[in-house]
């Protein structure tokens, strides 16, 4: 994998370019077979055949063949909430049971090194989704769908961008949603002509979530909310699983199940719920009873669902329960999959799981996501579908939105040039090639201070995935720590490197990098807190 350069990325301007040539490819290919089939008026909503998940750039005759292929596909997202990549990987060191997510995983591409960009808040779940439903860096969104509550009143849940399912929804797709919505209801009301069993919130007691019906005016009046007791991942997947055998199956959808487990309260209900006795949990070989130098979000809400200094029977009990949430929405997983192949869905549709962000559950004595170690930042995420490899892995670094671009190029969206997220397409194809070289992490504390230069997040933390490198710059009121990690010896992020001389040059390297991805992304922290020359 290349490393970074101190000016020049060739690697990543040259993926880019062959994204664009691709793109292009592709849009031609559309408006010819559009012109073909419907004259000159366009051909949204039309049912357009065409290639998906091919990867390889088309060859133009094919647009002029009958068709042979999958009309367009219909999409289904299984968004989950605060899951462990850990939860999904193969291997010993796995713990928990989802053999429906293992299921899916047979039947496609597991990227395994998928992240989320972070958020400036303890949390991440709100620019999370709101990167996954527009394709762009949350430093470029309004504060009304990703820090709700910091912007005025009349901007809360107002974006007037084009979003996933906005487009799909233009382009003939009918669009459903059900679960946790967690950027406002107007930003709702925007996106989505159907749904059932919306949560408009953070978090909520599994066994009593408000949800609301689908509301065409929009409003969502909280006196209209009911608390039915159906565990939330079985009220989900019940309304997900409705939509399935009500609809009339005239246009291609676009489903989005988002699921709030395995987020705390991490209540599941018998037998999952005394599945995995604590004292057989094994701890994570980065346990550690507290977090060895400050970083801003000590004491956020998730950090204070243990006493400090951590024990390893607490942080066994919690391991316990949340490995039963995760095999009990694993099971729930298992019942769309049923519905899916017993619909006859298999053929034509795409089913995608990924997570809005991970959790650190004991590792490096952290319990939340406000930080950006492993546990926390990287995701879940499975793709498969016609036209994707069945059985496979993928290494490449990519973003949970970078989804975005790549549902859109499935379906024959075009993808509008100022989209931060990148399209997947080519790391599905057997070629498998890299989309992203390097790839900035992020997270900074919603609480301020006062400097001398206007308000400051009270910590920063920034950090860039390299090959197998990872560095993370952490900036705590004043107090500044380097840590560097390879992954590939020390994938638990143990042992810092960044005093080892022999490295001084890779370390300078990635600090550069750092700071032109920081750039890049639009992010408001100047590079200069970690002392990084903003001008290299
Ligand atoms: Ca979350």
């Amino acid at each position: 994998m290349p490393e970074p350069t101190t000016s020049s990325p060739a690697p990543l301007r040259d993926s880019l370019r062959r994204m664009k040539d691709l793109r292009r490819w592709i849009a031609a290919i559309l408006a010819a077979s559009c012109l073909l089939a419907v004259g000159p008026t366009g051909c949204a909503g039309d049912p357009t055949p065409q290639t998906f998940a091919s990867g390889v750039a088309p060859d133009l005759d094919a647009a002029h063949k009958p068709p042979d292929v999958p009309r367009r596909p219909n999409i289904v997202i299984l968004f989950t909430d605060d899951q462990q990549a850990a939860t999904v990987d193969r291997g010993v060191l796995r713990q928990v049971r989802t053999p429906n997510i293992d299921r899916l995983s047979g039947r496609g591409v597991s990227m395994r090194s998928a992240y989320v960009m972070g958020g400036p808040h303890g949390a991440v779940c709100m620019p999370s989704r709101a990167m996954l439903l527009t394709g762009m860096h949350h430093f470029r969104l309004p504060r009304g769908i990703t820090w709700t509550w910091s912007a005025p009143p009349a901007e809360r849940g107002r974006h007037d961008g084009p979003t996933l399912p906005s487009l799909l929804r233009d382009a003939g797709y009918e669009t459903f949603f059900t679960g946790k919505w967690h950027n406002g209801r107007p930003f709702f009301a925007a996106n989505f002509e159907g749904g059932d069993a919306i949560f408009f919130g953070g978090m909520s007691d599994h066994d009593a979530v408000p949800v609301h019906e689908f509301d065409p005016t929009g409003r969502y009046e909280a006196s209209n909310a009911t608390r039915p007791d159906t565990h939330s991942s079985e009220l989900f997947t019940d309304a997900a699983l409705e939509f399935l055998r009500d609809r009339d199956g005239e246009r291609p959808f676009l489903l989005m199940v988002s699921y709030t487990a395995p987020h705390d309260p991490r209540t599941s209900p018998k037998p999952f719920a005394s599945m995995y006795p604590p004292e057989e949990v094994a701890l994570p070989a980065n346990f550690m009873s507290a977090h060895p130098f400050p970083i801003g979000d000590l004491d956020v809400r998730d950090e204070r669902l243990a006493p400090l200094p951590r024990t390893p029977e607490v942080v066994r009990e919690h391991i316990a329960d949340y490995h039963g949430i995760v095999t009990h929405l694993d099971a729930q997983i298992g019942r769309m999959l049923d519905e899916l192949d017993d619909r006859g869905f298999a053929d034509d549709t795409v089913v995608i799981l990924v997570g809005d962000n991970g959790l650190a559950l004991g590792q490096h004595g952290l319990l939340g996501k406000q930080n950006i170690y492993e546990h926390s930042s990287r995701v879940p995420m499975i793709v498969a579908g016609p036209g994707v490899p069945a059985g496979e892995t993928r290494d490449g670094l990519c973003y949970v939105h970078d989804l975005f671009p790549t549902v859109l190029e499935w379906c024959g969206v075009p993808v509008a040039d100022n989209v931060d997220a990148r399209s997947l397409v080519p790391m599905l194809s057997p070629g498998a090639e890299e989309i992203r070289p390097t790839l900035l992490l992020g997270y900074s504390t919603g609480a301020m201070l006062d400097t001398p230069d206007g308000p400051r997040p009270k910590g920063v933390l920034r950090g860039v995935r390299s090959g197998e490198w990872k560095l993370i710059e952490s900036w705590c009121e004043g107090v500044r720590t380097t840590r560097l990690f390879d992954l590939e010896s020390d994938p638990w992020e143990l042992q810092d490197l960044s005093e080892l001389p022999a490295l001084a040059d890779r370390l300078a390297a990635l600090r550069v990098e750092l700071a032109r991805l920081m750039r890049e992304a639009g992010d408001p922290i100047d590079p200069a807190i970690f002392a990084i020359d903003a001008s290299s």
